[in-house]
């Protein structure tokens, strides 16, 4: 059924980042020197499109994630499009920011994408020869980790033996780690991304075993811990095999990293922030040794992998030296520590100089 909401455009206006209709489709409606005044009644249908009181065709068409967030709170209107969006309660007000000029190593149209979509696929970035490398010394924490895993009934936090393991901030006890993680174009894919200044945040092994159904649920990678710089996050997923749709490749829901951070519920499999598959979502198949460069804000998840191979990736986050963690304590304060940990969250750049790696 479609639904109709009567508003103004000053309420309209009220949208974080609202566009002005351009001004000869403004005039076209009979607004004098194109210029709508904000008392101007506006109608917003089920579509999210806008459209003057004269009816004639949308001034507004425009169905962004940030935008459906907008009428969903505002006006109660959900989108076909998009799931509906839970507010974090500290995200008051986020903003997309799009990237700036002086790019070292993103095209303009791999900006574009990032900006528009909150992810870019850079194919056959690692050799063979250095996958290997990494892996080896992977393998190696993998096995100590499955053994926990089984000592402690089979489960340990969200890793589930046998099916789906994950071991964090290893890239304090191997070399080839600290070099993958400072990698010439993930430290210049970053500058362009997050700017001069930028930390290792967090980093992760993903193993997932043969036939294991075990899915990794919707969830943003800012949606395990607040901060204050949420639209400053990048996540490089890195395929250590293949991923493929069969083997457990990543899912993306593209555009709605623009919400900001979200709401998450905690769950058996992790943290998730829908409980259904949205229909926009779309797979990312890649070959061992791509790497998918995404917002730590979009929301993404894996599926299983039905293969009778373990599917190994690396999860790597970068964030903004100067950043904080935000929890909130028990008694509603917030308690605020900086994610700098020398060992594990060490500077990649430093005014826009590597800093590691060299
Ligand atoms: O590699 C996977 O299967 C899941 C990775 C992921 O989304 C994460 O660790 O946040």
């Amino acid at each position: 059924m479609t639904r109709e909401v009567r508003t103004t455009f000053g309420e309209l206006r009220e949208f974080a980042s609202w566009v002005e209709p351009d001004a000869r489709v403004a005039a076209g409606y009979g607004f004098e020197n194109g210029v709508i005044p904000d008392q101007a009644q506006a109608t917003v249908d089920s579509s999210l499109a806008v459209f003057g009181s004269t009816g004639r065709g949308a001034i507004v068409a425009d169905s962004r994630a940030d935008w459906a967030m907008f009428c969903q709170e505002r006006f109660g209107l959900d989108s076909a499009r998009w799931p509906s969006f839970r507010r974090h309660p500290l995200n008051d007000g986020f903003v997309w920011r799009s990237i700036g000029n002086g790019k070292r190593v993103l095209s303009d149209a791999e900006a574009e994408a990032y900006d528009r979509d909150g992810y870019v696929v850079v194919e056959d970035v690692l050799s063979q020869a250095f996958l290997n490398e990494v892996v080896a010394d992977l393998d190696r924490f993998e096995e100590a980790r499955a053994e926990a895993a089984k000592l402690a009934g089979g489960k340990n936090t969200i890793t589930q033996a046998g099916k789906v393991t994950f071991n964090v901030q290893l890239a304090r006890h191997s070399a080839a780690l600290r070099e993958l993680v400072a990698l010439p174009l993930l430290q210049h894919m970053m500058h362009d991304l997050i700017g001069p200044n930028v930390r290792l945040y967090w980093d992760q092994s993903v193993y997932k075993s043969p036939h294991s159904s075990l899915i990794f649920p919707w969830h943003q990678d800012t949606g395990y811990t607040f901060v204050d710089r949420p639209g400053q996050i990048v996540t490089a997923w890195i395929a250590l095999t293949d991923a493929n749709e069969d083997s457990g490749c990543m899912w993306v829901l593209p555009g709605a990293h623009r919400v900001g951070p979200l709401v998450h519920e905690k769950s058996e499999l992790g943290n998730l922030v829908f409980d259904a598959d949205p229909s926009g979502m779309v797979p990312l198949p890649v070959r061992a040794g791509s790497i998918v460069v995404f917002a730590g804000l979009l929301p993404h998840m894996t599926g299983g992998n039905s293969q009778n191979w373990t599917r190994k990736a690396l999860v790597v986050e970068y964030a903004p030296d100067g950043m904080n963690r935000i929890a909130i304590d028990p008694w509603g304060e917030h308690v605020v520590s900086p994610a700098n940990n020398p060992h594990t969250q060490f500077e990649i750049l430093r005014d826009g100089r590597p800093t590691v790696g060299r």
